[in-house]
C-alpha cells in the first residue's frame, strides 16, 4: 500500500510563465523576443498563433491571483520576461515592466502565497539572439547582470528563485531540431548553448547569495528516466543509455558533479558534432563555476522515454487517454518515483520540488458550462500517490508545482494543447476552474492522496 499522506510542510503550488501567458501588448516598454520572431515565422506555430495577447495575464493578473488563491496554493511559480526588464537585453530598464512585476508580487503576498521566481523561462530579448543568442558565450554574463538587477529589485519580497527553466528544451529544441525558437537545427550549437545556460545559472547563482543571503536558489531540469523497450536487446539497452546521456545526465553531471559524462562526450565527437575547434567553448573553470551548490532541483516530470521497437499494441495504445495524453506523452507516474529515487541516490541534492506536472488532454465544456476533465484529474491522482511515496521513502521532495494554472500557449503547438487547471475562453478570456481544479484544491487542503473524485 502506498503512504497517502503528505508530509507538515509540503509546499502546494502552480506555475506559469511569461511568453504563455502574459501577452506581449505594444506600449508597455517591453521589447521583442525571440518567440515574438519565431511565431511570425511561417509554418512555426501549428495553428499559426502567436503571444500577442495569450492569456492577457497582464491586465487580468488579480483575477489569476484570485483563482491561485481559491486553489489554495501556498506558493506560485512564474517567470520574469527578460526583455519586459531590458527591452534590449541590457542597458535601458523598462520600470513599466519592473511595476507589472511588483504589483503582480504584492497581489501574491497580500494573500500568502509566495512568489517562486523562474528568471529564464526562454523569452531571450532578440537583440541578444542578434548577437548569436546563447551560442555566445557573452549571453551567459548578460543573463548574469539580468538577474542580478531582478534580484535586487525584488530582494525584500521574493525570497525563492530559480535561475533557469528547462536547459535541455533551450538548447535542444531551439538549436538542434529546430522545434523551438530560434529554431536552428546545429547539434554543435546544441551543446554551445547548453553550456552557456548552464555557465550563466552558476554566474548567477553567487549574485543571488551576495545580493540575498536569505533566499533558496535553485535551477529547474526536465528529466525523462529512460528504459529499454527490451531490456534483453543490447542495442535498446545502449539506446536508453545514449538518451539518458543525453537528455539527462548532460545537465545533472556539470551541475552536481562539475563535470560532462565522458561516454556523452565520446559519443558526440564519433557522431561528428564536434568539429576541429573541438570542445573550446568550455572554458578552464566553467565546470567548478556551474556546479555551484544549490538550495534545490527543480524537476519537470511529465513522461518517460522508452528505447527500441515496442511493437504494434503500444501504437495503439496510443489513441487510449488512459496510457497517452493529448501531446503523444506516455501517462507513467511510476517514473516519477524511479527518477526521484535515482536522484536522491546519485544526484543528492539538500531538497527537491516538482516545479512542473501535468497532462494536456482535449478539454470540452458541457452545457452547464464545467469542464469534467477526468483524465487530469485520474493524471494528477496518480502523481500525487507516487509523489506520497517518494517522500515515505526519505527523499527530501520538498513541493509540487501543477503545470499550469491555466490554458495557454504551448509553444509550437499553439493554443491547441490544453494544461490548464482553469479553462481559458480565449475569445472572451474568461476563466473557469476544471473539476482537476477542484480536485486539487482538495488534495491541497487535506494534504493527501484524494481518491479521483
Ligand atoms: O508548457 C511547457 C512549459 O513551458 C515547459 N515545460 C513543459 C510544459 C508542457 O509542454
Amino acid at each position: 500500500m502506498l503512504k497517502k499522506k503528505f508530509p507538515a510542510n509540503f509546499l502546494w503550488g502552480a506555475a506559469s510563465s511569461s511568453f504563455q501567458i502574459e501577452g506581449t501588448q505594444e506600449g508597455d516598454g517591453r521589447g521583442p523576443s525571440i518567440w515574438d520572431d519565431f511565431c511570425k515565422q511561417p509554418g512555426k506555430i501549428i495553428d499559426g498563433s502567436d503571444g500577442s495577447k495569450a492569456c492577457d495575464h497582464l491586465n487580468l493578473w488579480p483575477r489569476d491571483v484570485e483563482l491561485l488563491s481559491e486553489l489554495g496554493a501556498k506558493a506560485y511559480r512564474f517567470s520574469i520576461a527578460w526583455p519586459r526588464i531590458f527591452p534590449a537585453g541590457k542597458g535601458q530598464v523598462n520600470e513599466k515592466g519592473f511595476d507589472f512585476y511588483a504589483r503582480l508580487i504584492d497581489g501574491l503576498l497580500e494573500r500568502n502565497i509566495a512568489p517562486w521566481i523562474t528568471l529564464y523561462h526562454w523569452d531571450l530579448p532578440s537583440a541578444l539572439e542578434r548577437k548569436g543568442g546563447w551560442r555566445n558565450r557573452d549571453t551567459a554574463y548578460v543573463f548574469a547582470d539580468y538577474a542580478a538587477a531582478v534580484v535586487e529589485r525584488f530582494k525584500d519580497r521574493v525570497d525563492h528563485w530559480i535561475t533557469h527553466n528547462e536547459p535541455w528544451c533551450v538548447a535542444v529544441l531551439g538549436h538542434r531540431t529546430g522545434e523551438h525558437a530560434p529554431g536552428l537545427k546545429e547539434p554543435l550549437a546544441a551543446l554551445q548553448t547548453a553550456h552557456h545556460v548552464l555557465l550563466s545559472h552558476g554566474l548567477t547563482m553567487p549574485r543571488i547569495r551576495s545580493l540575498a543571503p536569505k533566499a533558496t536558489a535553485g535551477i529547474t531540469l526536465n528529466l525523462n528516466p529512460a528504459y529499454p523497450a527490451r531490456p534483453d536487446h543490447e542495442e535498446d539497452r545502449q539506446a536508453t543509455e545514449h538518451f539518458d546521456g543525453d537528455f539527462n545526465r548532460w545537465y545533472l553531471d556539470p551541475i552536481f558533479r562539475a563535470s560532462y559524462p565522458q561516454d556523452m562526450m565520446d559519443a558526440y565527437k564519433a557522431e561528428g558534432v564536434i568539429d576541429t575547434a573541438g570542445w573550446d567553448f568550455i572554458r578552464e573553470g566553467d565546470l567548478k563555476t556551474i556546479a555551484q551548490p544549490i538550495d534545490f532541483l527543480g524537476v519537470n516530470y511529465y513522461s518517460r522515454a522508452v528505447l527500441g521497437d515496442r511493437g504494434a499494441d503500444e501504437i495503439k495504445a496510443q489513441k487510449d487517454p488512459l496510457r497517452y495524453t493529448a501531446m503523444g506523452w506516455e501517462v507513467y507516474p511510476e517514473g516519477l518515483k524511479d527518477l526521484m529515487l535515482r536522484l536522491n541516490r546519485e544526484y543528492p541534492a539538500k531538497a527537491y520540488y516538482i516545479t512542473e506536472n501535468g497532462a494536456a488532454y482535449t478539454d470540452h465544456v458541457d452545457g452547464d458550462g464545467q469542464i469534467r476533465d477526468k483524465h487530469r484529474v485520474r493524471y494528477f491522482a496518480l502523481h500525487a500517490e507516487q509523489m506520497a511515496a517518494i517522500c515515505a521513502a526519505g527523499v527530501p521532495l520538498r513541493g509540487y508545482f501543477a503545470w499550469s494554472i491555466m490554458d495557454n500557449f504551448e509553444w509550437a503547438h499553439g493554443y491547441g494543447k490544453r494544461f490548464g487547471l482553469v479553462y481559458v475562453d480565449y475569445a472572451t478570456q474568461v476563466r473557469t476552474p476544471k473539476a482537476s481544479f477542484r480536485y486539487l484544491q482538495k488534495v491541497i487542503s487535506a494534504n493527501q492522496v484524494i481518491d479521483e473524485l
